[in-house]
């Protein structure tokens, strides 16, 4: 079944239709009010390299159908806002080299110059806000940079889960950040992390921390209920979901911080700074667990694109 041409963008707000492309089946799903569940696209442009984020892209998809939600992975292509990628969309972005990586101060940018990007966590959630979906899946959130004291490096995401109301599925941060300096400005900023059947704060490739979990649940269910919660008493922004990577996949915390501190090292070495600090230093630790760390990041993606289709559902 195709709609009509023209009306999968009565979704979005009239001034954003000029250059948002909806996804049909997307707009199918949400005009139902059946689940749908976003997905970035800076992990498949800056996160993996090819051809491992072109399969682990194809594979999150699957898992949010085989759960009964519809999939919908966002990003930027030659001045589009894409609510949804058709496979030949999906798989051409995972091929582009020079993509951008889209926050919130961005990706209008690269719509009016029509460039192309990967949408971060902060970007997805603004355009999964503006097409209606609650609910996101990624791998781990950026935050509060080890030594941001100095460099004052602190990812957009914080300031987006504190002001759009999407909840967010994550592993956690990512363990190359200071995680505890995160949870103090999540707490700050009034956001809501809530850990999946654990006590502990999961970090990424491991899934504990030293940080105890600022709040636990332990069903999709309750995690939908808390969010509609918030929505009653009129408090605005989104909710981290920490989702520990399943206990098969992970790398003990102990063995990432050495591979952590060796790959900050070369990045300091080298003057990296910005933008770049996230994917260099991925892509350093990928080199030094000689592939481990990719392996456990799709796991824990699929994992996390599990349990948004659930709460979704839920929702
Ligand atoms: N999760 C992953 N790999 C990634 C990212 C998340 O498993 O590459 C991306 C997300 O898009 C997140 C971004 O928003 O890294 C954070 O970048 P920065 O620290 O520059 O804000
Ligand atoms: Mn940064």
């Amino acid at each position: 079944m195709s709609l009509r041409p023209g009306v999968e963008n009565e979704m979005i707000p009239e001034s954003a239709r000029p250059f948002t492309d909806i996804d049909p089946a997307v707009a199918r799903a949400l005009g139902a009010g059946a689940p749908v569940v976003a997905l970035e696209s800076t992990i498949i442009t800056h996160g993996m390299p090819y051809p491992e984020n072109r399969d682990m892209a194809a594979a999150v998809e699957r898992i949010i159908r085989e759960e009964g939600a519809t999939p919908a992975t966002i990003a930027v292509i030659g001045g589009r806002l894409k609510i949804g990628l058709s496979d030949i969309e999906r798989e051409a972005l995972a091929r582009t080299e020079n993509a951008m990586k889209l926050s919130r101060a961005d990706l209008a940018f690269a719509i009016s110059e029509k460039r192309t990007g990967g949408t971060t966590v902060a970007a997805t959630m603004i355009a999964a806000a503006l097409a209606g979906i609650s609910v996101f899946a990624t791998g781990g959130i950026g935050g509060v940079h080890k030594g941001a004291e100095k460099s004052f490096d602190i990812s957009a995401d914080l300031d987006e889960l504190a002001r759009t109301p999407v909840i967010v599925v994550s592993a956690g941060p990512k363990a190359i950040l200071d995680v505890g300096k995160t949870l103090e400005v999540l707490e700050t900023r009034g956001v809501p992390v809530v850990a999946y059947g654990s006590d502990v704060m999961p970090a990424f490739w491991s899934r504990s921390s030293p940080y105890a979990a600022p709040l636990r649940l332990d069903r999709p269910q309750a995690i939908a209920g808390f969010f509609r919660t918030r929505a009653a008493l009129g408090i605005a922004g989104g909710m981290l979901v920490a989702n520990p990577v399943p206990e098969a996949d992970e790398i003990p915390a102990e063995e990432m911080a050495g591979h952590i501190a060796a790959a900050q090292e070369v990045a300091e070495a080298e003057g990296i700074g910005g933008k770049a600090v996230t994917p260099y230093l991925l892509s350093k630790i990928l080199e030094l667990t000689a592939g481990r760390s990719l392996a456990t990041n799709i796991a824990l993606v699929e994992n996390n694109a599990r349990l948004a289709a659930r709460i979704a559902g839920a929702l």
